[in-house]
């Protein structure tokens, strides 16, 4: 039997042994069989023949700048924290501070120095990273007129306009009358701010003049007569025998004298003609043959005696 030298194996010590077959490389180290000896590649941070050392990779001071090395993980390295205006893995790259975007709502930004930039905000904004909404209400004083409301809006402001008012500034009053509130022909009138009043045509009433007058609300005719309201006047309808506009008087029926013959007395709406003799009809106008119906007896002849009046005669036949 044959006792065989380190890296060989068989029978006969024929073969050469796999030297990485015990996995001799540490910490993930890859090896490498080289004859009968073997090479281990190491991870970053580490060293050693079987990998088996750590680097201290903050020993060689790779932060530069004054940064600070942070060794971490060996298998990762180190990482860089670096001074205020320096940047990059090693803080060897001059920081801008504009590359942050710093400056918002579109101002520009400039570099003061790698810590310091400036920002030249738009006109509608304000402070140091332009985040601050100009009150556009304050650059002027009172750019709203009439009282109205100034709300700040961004890059400019509007105005809330009281009651009355228009415009962009509520610099102009409303004319209410143009909505023609005012029918029937009334005349409108705007006598304050956002307020009207009709004066309304004779005959028309109520604040836009759309109710006719009623004349007879009053009661302007006598009991013995009865109203109807028109535009603009009323009239009685006056009862039977009164008259005058608003039916208050008794009407005089015997003036003018309506007997042709006789004397009048007035009655209501009516009159009495008391006729003379011979005359007879409401008026006396009819003039009445007194012996018509011969009054006379005993063949008497009746002879008319002037107006109304008669005789009778007797004649004696001499035989
Ligand atoms: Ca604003």
């Amino acid at each position: 039997m044959c006792v065989c030298p380190a890296g060989y194996t068989g029978r006969n010590c024929q073969s050469v042994m796999n030297s990485c077959l015990n996995t001799p490389c540490q910490n993930e180290g890859i090896c490498s069989p080289i004859g009968t000896i073997y090479i281990c590649t190491c991870l970053p941070g580490y060293t050693g023949r079987n990998c088996e050392l750590t680097i201290n990779l903050c020993a060689s001071s790779p932060c530069a700048n004054g940064g600070f090395c942070n060794a971490i993980d060996p298998s990762t390295g180190y990482t860089c924290t670096c001074l205020n205006g320096w940047t990059g893995a090693n803080c060897q790259i001059v920081q801008n501070p504009c590359d942050v975007n710093p400056c918002l709502n579109s101002g520009i930004c400039s570099i003061l120095s790698p810590t310091k930039y400036n920002c030249t905000c738009p006109a509608a904004w304000q402070g140091p990273n332009c985040e601050l909404d100009v009150n556009e209400c304050n650059l002027f004083s009172q750019p709203c007129q009439n009282n109205a409301l100034c709300r700040d809006q961004v890059g400019g402001y509007v105005c809330d306009c009281l009651p009355g008012y228009t415009g962009q500034y509520c610099q102009l009053q409303i004319d209410v009358c143009l909505s023609n509130p005012c029918k029937n022909g009334g005349l409108c009138q705007q006598p304050s701010v956002n307020y009207w009043v009709c004066k309304c045509a004779p005959g028309y009433t109520g604040l836009m003049c759309d109710a006719q007058v009623d004349y007879c609300l009053s009661q302007p005719c006598s009991p013995n007569g009865l109203c109807t309201s028109q535009l603009n006047a009323y009239t009685c309808n006056c009862n039977t025998g009164f008259g005058g506009t608003n039916c208050n008087l008794l009407i005089d029926t015997c003036n003018p004298n309506p007997c042709i013959n006789g004397n009048c007395t007035a009655l209501l709406g009516d009159y009495n003609c008391h006729c003379p003799p011979g005359y007879a009809g409401k008026r006396c106008e009819t003039y009445q043959r007194q012996c018509i119906n011969n009054p006379c007896f005993n063949n008497g002849i009746c002879v008319e005696n002037g107006v109304g009046g008669f005789s009778c005669k007797q004649f004696f036949l001499n035989y």
